[in-house]
């Protein structure tokens, strides 16, 4: 059962893909859901609030944060691409995050950073939180620069948050790599709500996983968080090796453990 420990939570990014998964899944852990994102995503529900705002333009940010508690917060670009849109929503629209929130006095944030930040650790490591970032891209740089910037509030002023870098959330694994970065949509939810609930957070970095046998992650530095995955890639694993060819080891993509990304680009506009 979710313990409700805030009255009035925002969700960024609720058009988004996590955003649509957790909508109906977070009502458990407040009294209002107040949702958010630059796109339209229709009307609000009972318990729901519904503010449209571009994470660049601050002034509508601070709008969007007045007056909720905490925050989860999964809006931005969520993939490898021109600096231009990744600077405004992930490095601008950040600041403009935890600005709106120290003026507002919200004083706990979940903050959907990435594997990205460690995407260039190999396959064959398996990393802690105390591990330093090595991006493999300019949108893990900016995941990596929300994470400092969490941390220079926290430093500064005691806003917890707690850096959930996300493995790959989506309904099923897609691929033999995500077998081993997988979150169920379930875990992804059990994992915020020990973040919002843990009587000290801190700041915090936790990779999202699920209890998948194959990891290259150890949140060991986070067990303070009570984070308990119940999901678990494995069942998917016959199924994800019959459909998908073996991997080349000579290639980057299948060396390292931000995949794809590794090769992404180029990075400019
Ligand atoms: P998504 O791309 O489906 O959703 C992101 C949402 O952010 C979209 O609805 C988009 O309209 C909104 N957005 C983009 N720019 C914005 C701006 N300037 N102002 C306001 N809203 C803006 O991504 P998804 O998969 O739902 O991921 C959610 C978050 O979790 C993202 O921050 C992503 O980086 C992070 N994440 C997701 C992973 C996954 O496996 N789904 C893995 C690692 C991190
Ligand atoms: C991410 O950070 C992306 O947001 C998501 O779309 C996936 O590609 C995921 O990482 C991944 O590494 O599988």
């Amino acid at each position: 059962m979710t313990i409700k420990v805030h009255e009035k939570l925002l969700l960024t990014g609720a058009a988004g893909g996590l955003g649509k998964a957790l909508r109906e899944r977070l009502k458990a852990n407040c009294s209002v859901l107040r949702l958010s994102d630059v796109q339209p995503f229709g009307a609000a529900a009972a318990n729901e609030e519904v503010i449209l705002a571009d994470l660049a333009d601050s002034a509508a940010v601070h709008t969007m944060v007045q007056g909720v508690d905490a925050i989860v917060h999964l809006g931005g670009v969520s993939v490898e691409g021109p600096f231009g849109p990744i600077l405004q929503a992930n490095i601008l629209g950040a600041y403009n995050l935890y600005e709106a929130a120290r003026k507002s006095g919200v004083k706990r944030i979940v903050f959907a950073s990435s594997n990205h930040v460690t995407g260039f650790y190999r396959q064959d490591q398996t990393i802690t939180a105390d591990h330093p970032p090595r991006p493999d891209g300019m949108y893990g740089l900016s995941k990596a620069f929300g994470e400092d910037l969490s941390r220079l509030y926290f430093d500064r002023y005691g806003i917890e948050t707690a850096c959930v870098r996300i493995g790959s959330s989506f309904a099923e694994p897609k691929d033999r790599r995500m077998l081993a970065t997988w979150l169920s949509f379930d875990d992804l939810h059990r994992l915020i709500t020990a973040c919002l609930t843990t009587p000290v957070l801190g700041h915090s970095i936790v990779f999202g996983m699920s209890n998948n046998a194959v990891t290259w992650w150890d949140n060991s530095r986070a067990r303070h968080i009570g984070y308990v995955p119940q999901d678990s890639s494995d069942i998917f694993r016959e199924a994800v090796y019959a459909r998908t060819p073996a991997p080349d080891l000579k290639d980057p993509v299948a060396q390292y453990q931000g995949g794809g990304f590794v090769v992404a680009g180029p990075f400019g506009d």
